[in-house]
């Protein structure tokens, strides 16, 4: 772990405790683990370490801002106001990464974007955008049905990983009879390939096997 983030010119114990001012305790548990696992993602898929450990320690940070907050800040950072139809879910992310940046003064826009895009991703992901959703979706914490293959596929290919967190994600929520933010279908559309290109090859390798 990181001691001090020269970027937020901020020790790690600091960093921390400006986080636990925002966020309950669960919720800062989580934000830890995500962290523990975007740093073993970025580990395995050669990614930046430290930018892993940053996007996964405050990829929630305005998670419990409230409704009215998030309006307030669309307004303020002068985002499209059709985000105003959203809900927490959605803002959390696309507004989200806007009010790290203020508040932390952070700077890294590969960071950044990871938090704006880490609930609905997007067409063409960064490495560390997919090791950020992904980790969010896997971290030891999560416990639905589902999780386990996702942490299968993550062990293989980050991009069948983000594509299977994606269909899940769209399965649930029209279950649920929630709307589907677009950027949500855009990354599944994107993504599918990657999926059916990793179960190909899986099939292809225990045929060769038998
Ligand atoms: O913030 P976390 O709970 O750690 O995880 P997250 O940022 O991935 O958010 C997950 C929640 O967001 C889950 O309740 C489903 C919801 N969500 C994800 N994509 C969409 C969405 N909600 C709506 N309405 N539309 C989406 O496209
Ligand atoms: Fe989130
Ligand atoms: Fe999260």
């Amino acid at each position: 772990m990181f001691d001090y983030y020269e970027e937020l010119g901020m020790s790690r114990i600091e960093l921390l405790e400006r986080i636990q001012e925002k966020v309950s305790p669960s919720r800062f548990q989580h934000m830890l683990r995500v962290e523990k696992t975007a740093i073993d993602l970025a580990k395995r898929f050669a990614g930046n370490i430290y930018s892993a450990s940053l996007a996964g320690i405050l990829h929630d940070y305005a998670k419990d801002l409230s409704d009215e907050e998030f309006l307030q800040l669309i307004d303020k950072y002068h985002l499209d106001p059709e985000l105003k139809s959203w809900g927490n879910a959605v803002w959390h992310g696309k507004v989200g990464f806007l009010k790290v940046k203020e508040d932390f003064g952070l700077d890294n826009n590969e960071v950044l974007h990871a938090i704006q895009v880490h609930t609905v991703g997007t067409e063409e992901m960064a490495l560390l955008d997919k090791i950020l959703f992904v980790a969010d979706y896997i971290e030891p914490g999560r416990d639905f049905p589902g999780v386990d293959e996702a942490r299968e596929l993550a062990e293989e290919s980050l991009d069948a990983a983000v594509a299977f967190e994606a269909m899940r994600t769209i399965e649930y929520l029209t279950n649920q009879h929630q709307p589907i933010y677009p950027q949500t279908l855009e990354t599944y559309n994107a993504y599918l390939p990657g999926l059916f290109h990793y179960r190909e090859k899986l099939s292809d390798h225990k045929k060769s096997r038998n």
